[in-house]
């Protein structure tokens, strides 16, 4: 196999623990093989250098054996690109919220376009004949066909972190024709579950008369593009490795030492309206509502990691946050009791698995997820001998492997409050069976399976 190129909208040294699912992912990926990470450096340039709007400096810097190489972009093209069409219509109608999205800023379209030629242009001349490229996420659909118009005939493969919805939602958006076109340039499209592989079967079929040609391949646009699912999944060893750390120690007995008395639910996210967070303080204040053995005791330990704030929806959501969590601590909280304990800040990375360790039940119950890696990290922390439960959402891509946690609708407020319920009370040999096969699961398909998955299909895709 040639040298790994990976291209994502943001790039981060594999050598640190970062938040961040893709980051975390690709990092992992990339330090097995070593190769070429391209992507955003993270910088806004007020003015571009030579005074052409989108063209972005180029960084090159080495991180063992991965070179890092990363462009700046200018105010205009960061915010019609990051913000306007990747976060303002992709993101909405990928998790299937067409009310949030913004059709009518048209200009964000021409800037997206841009800023992927822009990736395009400075990617080519670092490319070598037989290197495998492997480009991630939403923001970088037409980067293959970009690249293939400046003449690159290299292999390309195209991972979707997120959900892909049902071709009627993906239809709201003006433009999906160019882009469910845009990834016929590809030779291997990934998605994260099954049913986002059938929803591009079913689209590809009924919106672009594509043929299917068997083997998960599909011919439209005078191309034949092959598509699968590979569920993303997680370094299990590195993160028990972290959790037998200092600092997930420490935090696992400052956990054990405050909530001694209590019962610790806890619920890891960026603070995205995707995550369900209101439904799941709503389901909470539920449980304490309807069970009220849990006062004095159940506690929430939610943490939310700030994300897009310039974009209205999450500003709107933070507020909501605020206002909800107020209101069941000032309902239900005594002196020596807070229900909620909310914190709006990224945690580090190495605390995390303390913090999983410590807590009986873990809430992911987002409304819409490409995977959730919360949920396996979750698994991952736990003490076999005395393991917590996961409350998972139906909703998020991991429940198709995830069968033996606790499956919930988030919309349901008061079915999650029963599993909550249900998961408090569980006996400690059905914990036990149900974490063994959910580990089990979750270390058979971990993150290097994934990426050895998605290269080793990608080496037999030989499209055209
Ligand atoms: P995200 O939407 O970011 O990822 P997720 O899969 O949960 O969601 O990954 C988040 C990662 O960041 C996890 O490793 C988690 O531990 C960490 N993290 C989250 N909140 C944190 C916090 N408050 N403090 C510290 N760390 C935090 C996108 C898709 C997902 C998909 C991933 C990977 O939306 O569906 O699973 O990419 O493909």
């Amino acid at each position: 196999m040639g040298r790994l190129v990976a291209v994502s909208n943001r790039v981060a040294d594999p050598r640190n623990a970062s938040a961040g699912g893709l980051a975390v992912a690709l990092g992992e990926a990339l330090k097995v093989t070593g190769g070429l990470w391209f992507g955003w450096s993270g910088k806004v340039v007020e003015t571009a250098q030579g005074g052409t709007p989108g063209e972005g400096e180029l960084h090159q810097q080495q991180a063992g054996n991965v070179t890092l190489a990363t462009v700046d972009l200018c105010r205009e093209d960061h915010d019609g690109y990051y913000l306007g069409y990747s976060n303002g219509v992709l993101w909405p109608v990928f998790h299937y919220r067409l009310d949030l999205a913004d059709f009518d800023a048209g200009q964000n379209l021409n800037i997206y376009r841009r800023v992927n030629q822009l990736f395009a242009r400075k990617l080519a001349p670092l490319l070598e004949p037989d290197d495998e490229i492997w480009i991630h996420d939403y923001h970088l659909i037409p980067l293959a066909a970009e690249l293939r118009a400046i003449g690159c005939s290299q292999r390309i493969g195209f991972f979707l972190h997120i959900p892909l919805p049902p071709p009627l939602i993906l239809a709201a958006i003006p433009q999906h024709e160019w882009l469910m076109r845009a990834l016929f340039a590809y030779d291997l499209v990934g998605f994260q579950s099954h049913a986002d592989l059938e929803h591009f079967g079913r689209y590809v079929q009924s919106e672009a008369r594509a043929e299917p040609m068997g083997e998960h391949r599909y011919r439209a646009f005078h191309r034949t593009v092959r598509a699968q699912a590979f569920p993303i999944g997680i370094d299990v060893d590195e993160f028990a490795e972290l959790g037998r750390g200092p600092e997930a120690r420490e935090t696992y007995e400052m956990m054990m030492a405050q909530y001694a008395r209590r019962r610790l639910l806890l619920g890891i996210d960026r603070l995205d309206y995707s995550k369900g967070l209101p439904q799941r303080l709503k389901a909470f204040q539920i449980l304490l509502a309807e069970y009220p053995e849990n006062r004095m005791s159940a506690t929430l330990v939610q943490i939310a990691a700030p994300s897009r704030e310039s974009v209205d929806a999450y500003a709107d959501l933070r507020r909501e946050m605020e206002g909800i969590t107020g209101a069941i601590n000032g309902r239900y909280g005594e002196l020596d009791w807070m229900p909620v304990r909310y914190i709006h800040r990224t945690t580090s990375r190495r605390r995390l698995p303390g913090l999983c360790r410590a807590s009986r039940v873990a809430l992911v119950t987002p409304l819409r997820d490409g995977m959730n890696l919360v949920a396996k990290e979750y698994v991952a922390a736990q003490d076999p001998a005395d393991p917590g439960v996961l409350v998972l959402s139906r909703f998020a891509g991991a429940a198709e492997q995830m069968k033996e946690a606790l499956l919930v609708n988030p919309y349901d407020t008061r079915a999650t409050a029963q599993a909550v319920q249900q998961a408090l009370h569980m006996p400690l040999a059905e914990r036990q069976a149900r974490h063994g096969k959910l580990l089990e699961r979750i270390r058979a398909q971990d993150v290097h399976w994934w990426s050895g998955e998605f290269l080793r299909t990608l080496a037999e895709s030989d499209c055209g």
